[in-house]
């Protein structure tokens, strides 16, 4: 048990992330007040937060601060305080520019420093302890992510009452890439320190208990790792999905609809319209899939008179060198479509580096008669599953790349590699020119896989074979165990 006293309330539910759900909005008279920000985990999260009362322990998104824990809506919120150099080794350091390339296929290459590895470490421990101090005697306890991957132990350790679920939003990596990690035993038994570990696809759970049997020599039966103590932990996908049904609905409403119509207007009426949505990260693939697009323009497959791409890329980890990098690549790139390509009525490609409300996301799904997500490694990808979500006249069609996590449901989407641009080139003009049955056919078959697994039916699998997991068997701090 954690030795200092709780300061406040305790909670049977806790959700551990790196960032709170909430955002600081600042009014018109100065006065500070905390909205929701917009996102998948928090709306899958809320529900059962609101019906259990539960706490959620994250950084608060600015450098020193620290503030004391307060209630939001129905639950507790309790911030972790991060200090300007943390947020350069831990945050931007060791998670952006360490694991998020190295779990991404390296992609990008990634940088191994002692110090932001120190950092890491250390910030996992003030994760591990806010929540060791807010979580009730037997509560369940769900880590997110890769930014705290050392916590379900470290917590363990503190706490080895509770029941400590993690998922990793990201791919796992195969182990010819995770060895390359100087703390890859730590990572490993970090993440051991859960009764169940939950990633986006089979392969990322295969990767990794691959990973404990050959490289930490524990015994595994499918998705079951025996630690040395005799203790056992769960390896398995659970593919996280969208509110496919507030995303429909909000698709249907009347203001959505008008704008959508507008939008396509101040598009100049394209005959056909081709939309990206992404942050601008460069394992999105978002240059790749311009420069094929690009090639079809200067071959005459496509006109530029009659269609259009709409890409909107949200500004990202924009202190992360690879990422600035990037924006200018992709700037050069459109410049230079634009320059040799467009005429004075219509840019071949409109390109828009911000980031946009929900409403107006819904406009552009409805509006768009191709979707085109060209990631070259996703965890998942939600945006394709919410421009399904958005067609519920059964019309558009999806480009989507065979390396994001959800090409491993979407399986009726234009599938592509992304590596190979003649492949792109050919989706996207298949999935422009194909039949009208042909699109609506298999625009059935993504909806109904999208509806039928939501991000309710996600929270509740993970959670309820949380809660099927015997009672915590051990006293014990060994970190094994
Ligand atoms: P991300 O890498 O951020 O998430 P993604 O799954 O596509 O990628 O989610 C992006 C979200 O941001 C979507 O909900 C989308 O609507 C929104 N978004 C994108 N561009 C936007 C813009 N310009 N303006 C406003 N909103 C925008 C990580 C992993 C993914 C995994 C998710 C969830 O990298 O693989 O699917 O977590 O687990």
């Amino acid at each position: 048990m954690s030795e200092e006293a709780p300061q406040y309330d305790q909670a049977d539910f806790v959700v551990v992330a790196n960032r709170l759900p909430v955002d600081r909005t600042t009014d018109a008279d100065g006065t500070t007040s905390w909205r929701t920000s917009p996102g998948g985990l928090v709306t899958a999260m809320e529900p059962v937060m609101q019906e259990r009362h539960g706490a959620w322990v994250g950084w608060v998104g600015a450098p020193d601060e620290t503030l004391d824990p307060f209630d939001y809506d129905s639950y507790h919120l309790v911030p972790v305080p991060l200090s300007a150099a943390e947020i350069e080794d831990y945050y931007e350091g060791f998670s952006n520019g360490t694991l998020w390339p190295l779990y991404h296929d390296v992609v990008a290459k990634p940088e191994y420093h002692r110090e932001w590895w120190d950092a890491y470490h250390a910030v996992n421990e003030r994760f591990a302890e806010a929540a060791a101090q807010v979580a009730a005697p037997g509560a369940t306890v769900w880590v997110q992510d890769y930014q705290l991957q050392l916590v379900p132990q470290m917590l363990r350790r503190r706490r080895p009452d509770l029941r400590i679920g993690f998922f990793l939003h990201i791919p796992f990596p195969p182990v010819e890439l995770f060895q390359q990690l100087p703390w890859r035993r730590q990572i490993i038994e970090g993440l051991l320190g859960a009764d169940i570990i939950g990633f986006q696809t089979p392969g990322g759970a295969q990767n990794f208990t691959r990973i404990c049997r050959h490289r930490m020599k524990m015994e595994t039966h499918r998705e079951v790792v025996t630690l040395p103590s005799g203790r056992s932990t769960r390896a398995k996908a659970y593919p996280i999905s969208i509110d496919a049904k507030g995303f429909e609905a909000l698709a249907r409403s009347r203001p959505v609809q008008d704008r959508a119509r507008e939008l396509r207007h101040e598009l100049g009426d394209p005959e056909v319209l081709f939309l990206g949505v992404d942050r601008l990260d460069y394992t999105k693939g978002i240059y790749h899939r311009l420069r094929a697009y690009g090639e079809l323009l200067a071959e005459g497959v496509i006109d530029p008179r009659k269609a259009a791409f709409l890409q909107v890329a949200t500004p990202s980890r924009e202190r992360v060198e690879e990422y600035k990098r990037l924006r200018d690549e992709v700037n050069m790139l459109v410049g230079r479509i634009n320059g040799d390509l467009g005429d004075l009525r219509r840019p071949a490609i409109t390109y828009l580096h911000t980031s946009v409300p929900r409403t107006e996301m819904a406009a552009m799904y409805t509006t768009a008669d191709v979707c085109v997500v060209t990631p070259l490694r996703d965890g998942m990808n939600l945006v394709c599953k919410e421009y399904v979500a958005c067609r519920s006249g059964t019309d558009g069609a999806l480009v989507l790349s065979e390396f994001a996590g959800a090409a491993g449901e979407l399986r009726q989407a234009y599938m592509i590699n992304p590596y190979d641009i003649n492949s792109m080139k050919h989706g996207m003009t298949l999935a422009m020119n194909d039949t009208v049955q042909n699109k609506r056919r298999r625009m059935r078959a993504l909806r109904r896989q999208v509806f039928t697994h939501d991000i309710e039916a996600w929270a509740a699998s993970f959670l309820d074979d949380l809660a099927a997991v015997p009672a915590p068997q051990t006293t014990s701090t060994d970190p094994q165990a």
